[in-house]
């Protein structure tokens, strides 16, 4: 199964457009972590499934989603509800209390991803406005096997970029 991850758009509606546009019928689920600024009833949010930011002031965001899939539960919150920017402890007992097999955030727009006590936790960075040690606008897909997750970061030209590949078992 494949999970397409984005997150931090800022405004910019375009390329979710586009993102989903070119990755239609290629993966399982659209996810967006938060911060589009965009209205919680734009017809995108039929397309990704989506968790308001501390940017996002429409009351109509949820603050965390719990996604089923055949192979994983996924938790989805923005972040800085968990104050991610001070590490994973907090996201993770939350992950945890949802028996997520798979925890996603965003807030920090910094690329990141790691397995921990068997459970993913992943930031597909900012789409638009990078920042931290990896200066690329990106989103991720995460390969989902019964073994594996297999995980590939885009950038906004839809291709892979080379070094941000990760593979882990679960
Ligand atoms: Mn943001």
């Amino acid at each position: 199964m494949k999970y397409l991850v984005v997150s931090d758009s800022h405004g910019d509606r375009q390329i979710l457009e586009e993102i989903s546009r070119q990755f239609q019928n290629k993966v399982d689920l659209f996810i967006h972590c938060g911060d589009s600024e965009l209205p919680a009833n734009d017809p995108l949010f039929e397309i990704f499934q989506v968790v308001g930011g501390n940017c996002d002031f429409d009351a109509g965001y949820k603050e965390r989603l719990v996604l089923q899939t055949p192979l994983d539960r996924i938790y989805v919150t923005h972040g800085h509800l968990s104050n991610v920017r001070f590490g994973l402890s907090q996201i993770s007992y939350e992950a945890a209390e949802n028996d997520a097999t798979i925890a996603l955030f965003g807030h920090t727009h910094q690329i990141g991803c790691e397995v921990v006590q068997h459970r993913l936790y992943l930031n597909p960075g900012s789409i638009s406005q990078p920042r931290g040690p990896i200066q690329k606008k990106a989103f991720a897909i995460i390969d989902a096997s019964p073994e594996q997750w297999t995980i590939q970061y885009y950038g906004r030209d839809f291709q892979p970029y080379g070094d941000l590949k990760f593979s882990f078992d679960r």
